[in-house]
């Protein structure tokens, strides 16, 4: 408030310095000496006067467009702001080859040769990562801290003669590099011999309580809903089954999430904060909307509308896709050869980022406790042909020029756009929703990326555009699209055109946009 009314009077006495200073011009003017020119002079200030004046005061006046549907909380807004991170799946699964243990594995197998938390998180670092989770305990049990609440730990590992704690190293590591650092505490837990009865909930709270106290700030905790039944479970080595909708009593555990770590954003089939994108393959739906009808949802549950999102929706619990680098989840030397290639990690980047989720890339520690190398081989590559795609704005110099302007005031010009921030944006009038905006680049130029984002805090907006070319003396469509929310990047074949136009083809109310960007990736 206090800063409105402040640009308001800052307004005025700029005002008041531009009338003082016409006036006197005026009075000189009239003086017979130089008429002529004088006159000319005066219209040419007359015309900067109308045009700054009508700027100062729409600017002042023309109110932002009202928000509209369900909005992100801030932490969500952070937490979109990251776009990819890495998953570091890593227990005793690593050293059995296996994929899910069974809950009896012995603590003294789990045991790195030349763990190394500096590599790992310097690998995320050059895949251009912002961030890491890592599998505090799997679905196993072992847990990778010294809880003190179970003897299946670290602690009882040879690894640092059991004075290790690999969580602390790899946050530690994490904040280092500048990464955010997030935990995957699994629910499910096949070793515990309370789990299926109500004392085990206490016992994944208090293991909850100790990551999220101990290691500094966490960006996420990610709560898995696979639940495979079978296990050790303190040695009755049996089945258990539970009911996913009321065992875990997760109204509870979230409130305890919030208390304790007020920004950690939460993952699960049904949110609260991101959600499953209901597949394993790095693939998000497309459309994929931000928007989800969360209630009566639980971790584990149905996965109906999971991968594209639901509109209208009630709640904003945009997607993450989860993918691992190789077909595994963990570790196996037997899958050295099937690392993800750049291309393919590319085309994971286009349909997860690309299409308004995040992407949360598994890179598995080896039984070293390091990345391997031709994991790292296949990200550098991948992160070069990123940056190298991503360097060039070609949008920047072009003119812009939108078929409409919010109250005509600067404040919502296309100019927007191509500023680099998220938090400045093109709108138009409440009755304009199906605008166009057409750039005009000053030479024939290639592009093959086109890059849109909304501006979140209005909400998801946009329900359908299309690009087009300007190709032998016309427009021709080359994509069109539906879903954009926080990031919509569109990866056609090369080509060569003077102009490129964006048609908004549908919004139930008017656009709001915070990025157009256009882009080359090399050959
Ligand atoms: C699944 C788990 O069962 C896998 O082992 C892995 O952790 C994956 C990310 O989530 O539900």
């Amino acid at each position: 408030m206090g800063r409105s009314l402040g640009s308001i009077s800052y307004r005025r006495s700029k005002l008041n310095k531009f009338l003082t200073t016409y006036f006197a011009v005026f009075l000189d003017c009239m003086r017979p000496k130089n008429r002529l020119f004088k006159i000319v002079i005066l219209s040419v200030l007359v015309c900067a006067f109308r045009q700054k004046f009508s700027s100062e005061v729409h600017g002042a006046e023309v109110q932002p467009p009202k928000p509209f549907g369900p909005l992100p909380t801030e932490r969500q807004l952070r937490w979109h702001e990251m776009e990819f991170y890495g998953f570091v799946h890593f227990t005793v699964n690593t050293f059995t080859d296996q994929e899910w243990g069974y809950g009896d594995e012995s603590e003294t197998i789990f045991n790195p040769t030349d763990f190394s938390a500096e590599q790992i998180a310097a690998t995320a670092k050059l895949a251009g990562m912002k961030g890491l989770i890592l599998t505090a305990k799997h679905h196993d049990g072992f847990c990778l801290w010294p809880s003190k609440y179970t003897q299946h730990s670290v602690k009882n590992s040879v690894w640092k003669n059991g004075k290790g704690d690999i969580v602390k190293e790899l946050s530690v590591a994490c904040h280092r590099h500048g990464l955010k650092f997030g935990v995957y505490l699994s629910p499910w837990d096949c070793n515990h011999k309370d789990y299926g009865h109500p004392e085990y909930i206490a016992y994944y709270r208090n293991q909850l309580r100790e990551l999220l106290t101990q290691y500094g700030e966490i960006f996420t905790v990610w709560f898995d809903g696979a639940n495979g039944g079978r296990g050790y479970y303190g040695g009755a080595r049996e089945a258990r089954k539970i009911d996913a909708s009321t065992y875990y009593d997760w109204p509870n555990t979230r409130a305890l999430v919030r208390q304790l770590m007020p920004m950690a954003v939460m993952f699960s089939d049904a949110g609260p904060d991101f959600r499953w994108v209901g597949n394993e393959s790095g693939i998000a739906g497309d459309p994929c909307w931000a928007t989800f009808n969360a209630e009566g949802r639980y971790p584990g549950g149905p996965s109906e509308g999971l991968n594209s999102g639901q509109r209208p929706g009630t709640d904003w619990i945009p997607a993450e896709c989860d993918v691992s680098i190789r077909p595994g989840w963990f570790y196996h030397a037997k899958e050295d050869s099937q690392v993800k290639t750049p291309e393919q990690l590319l085309d994971i980047y286009y349909k997860s980022v690309g299409r308004g989720a995040a992407l949360n890339l598994n890179i598995p520690p080896d039984r070293r406790g390091r990345i391997n190398e031709n994991d790292v081989r296949s990200l550098r590559e991948f992160r070069r042909i990123l940056d190298k795609t991503f360097a060039k704005d070609l949008a920047r110099s072009a003119i812009l020029k939108a078929s409409s302007v919010r109250g005509e005031s600067p404040r919502f010009s296309p100019q927007n756009l191509v500023d680099r921030k998220r938090s400045s944006y093109w709108a138009t009038d409440d009755n304009i929703t199906t605008p166009e905006l057409t750039l005009q680049f000053d030479r024939p130029t290639i592009f093959n990326v086109i890059s849109l984002r909304e501006y979140l805090p209005l909400g998801q907006r946009i329900e359908a555009f299309a690009l087009d070319q300007w190709k032998d003396g016309q427009w021709v469509e080359f994509a069109h699209g539906t879903s954009i929310g926080n990031h919509r990047l569109i990866r056609v074949p090369s080509m060569k055109s003077t102009k490129l136009r964006l048609r908004i083809t549908q919004a139930p109310v008017c656009p709001a946009l915070a990025e157009l960007g256009v882009y080359c990736e090399p050959p």
